[in-house]
């Protein structure tokens, strides 16, 4: 199979841990693609219209997007499904923290493109604050949920790892520990699990 993907996506980073959990490293073979919303990769294109990763394409040649559906893919290859609980009410506890995560991912990726990609004179102070408001909401409810991980790491904690790590590599500045001591503590010890510790990004 075939990954779009690079090293500094958090949506990525979210399939590259979920490989390495399932054991499924071997069949996926990782292609770095740079992308931009304001400059089309063609090749992805071609597999994908909305022009983002993660993407991947399948051996049986399906291209699947995005990293909820790769993910639950991966999942589903593994004969035991470890990051998708079955049908019911951890079902949905874990589908609505994957929610929270990629919500706080679509905002601070949304932040990291104004600053980064929008020609200084277009910028909208207070539309960046709107974004980062709704990172730092996510993180008090996660900072409050935090003794609820417990031990387990299904696609909601890998959601959360991969926010933590977004904001420590794009936006050191905000200091996303203060004021939350559990989760910072969870992520420093998540940190430390080889697919976790393997996919921080450069
Ligand atoms: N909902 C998507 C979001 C993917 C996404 O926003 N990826 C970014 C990179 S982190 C991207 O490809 N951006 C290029 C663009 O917006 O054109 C997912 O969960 O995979």
């Amino acid at each position: 199979m075939k990954l779009y993907m690079n090293r500094a996506s958090p949506f990525a980073r979210k399939v590259r841990i979920a490989v390495r959990e399932l054991g499924l490293t071997g069949r996926v073979q990782e292609a770095d693609t740079a992308v931009s919303p304001v400059a089309a990769n063609e090749t992805l294109g071609r597999d994908n219209p909305l022009v983002k990763i993660p993407t991947l394409v399948t051996d049986e040649g399906d291209t699947l997007y995005d990293s909820r559906v790769i993910c639950e893919y991966c999942d589903g290859l593994n004969r035991k499904s470890r990051l998708f609980p079955a049908a019911g009410p951890q079902r949905i506890a874990a589908l609505r923290r994957q929610a929270l995560a990629d919500g706080a991912l679509d905002a601070a990726v949304l932040c990291r493109y104004e600053l980064a990609l929008r020609p200084e004179a277009l910028r909208w102070p207070d539309w960046i604050a709107g974004q980062k408001a709704k990172v730092f909401g996510v993180l008090d409810l996660l900072e409050a949920e935090t003794g609820r991980f417990g031990e387990e790491f299904n696609i909601g904690q890998i959601g959360a790892a991969c926010v933590c790590g977004y904001l420590d590599f794009r936006f050191p500045d905000w200091n996303w520990r203060s004021g939350r001591p559990q989760l910072a503590a969870w992520f420093e010890r998540i940190s430390r699990r080889p697919s976790v510790a393997e996919t921080t990004p450069p």
